[in-house]
């Protein structure tokens, strides 16, 4: 078996849809792959009507799935759409929203990707709260990230410096827990 190697893991203030140095993006999905507000509206419109048209036969997904299609108008090659739980009625919530994270970072090895971004799942529209949103990403990602052939860099874009300080600060928390 070939060795793994070690993963970065970074958290910036940025757009999910502006990131061309990256493999793939990941979409705050809605079970039917459609544009929608949020990351799913952003993401679909910088794509253009090719992914929405792209995403038809695939779905509806469920909560914790994940699927892969080509990137359209988007600067990367690949999105990867996940449907994160609503919270507090698709349960159990945190093993839900740990499967997206794992679920994309599965496709991504498959596809032998190195770098893909993701935003933060859930803690819009969805309702998760996002410290407990946060520890949950970046232990999945950290855990998962370990056993990928391929992967070099997974960065979280949050959408304002509170959310990319707080993920920055959980993300220190659990390294030096580990
Ligand atoms: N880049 C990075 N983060 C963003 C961006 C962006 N362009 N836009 C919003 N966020 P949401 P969900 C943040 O609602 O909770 C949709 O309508 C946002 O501040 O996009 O999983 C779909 O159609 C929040 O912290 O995703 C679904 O029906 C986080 O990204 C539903 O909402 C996720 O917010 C999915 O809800």
């Amino acid at each position: 078996m070939a060795a793994t190697q070690q993963v970065s893991i970074e958290c910036i203030k940025g757009d999910i849809a502006n990131q061309p140095d990256i493999d793939a993006v990941v979409n705050a999905a809605n079970a039917e792959l459609q544009i929608g507000g949020g990351v799913a509206g952003a993401l679909h419109r910088a794509a253009g009507p090719g992914l929405g048209e792209e995403c038809r036969p695939l779905a509806p997904i469920k909560p914790g799935q994940a699927v892969i299609t080509g990137a359209h108008n988007l600067p990367n090659r690949y999105v990867i759409h996940c449907l994160g739980p609503v919270y507090g009625v698709d349960e159990p919530s945190d093993e839900l929203l740990a499967a997206c994270y794992r679920n994309a970072l599965g496709l991504a090895d498959d596809h032998e990707l190195t770098s893909v971004a993701f935003p933060s799942l859930s803690t819009g529209a969805f309702g998760y709260p996002m410290g407990e949103a946060a520890r949950i990403a970046l232990m999945t990602v950290m855990n998962v990230s370990q056993n990928c052939q391929h992967l070099q860099l997974v960065r979280f874009v949050l959408f304002n410096d509170r959310a990319a300080e707080l993920h920055r600060r959980t993300l220190e928390t659990l390294q030096h827990e580990s």
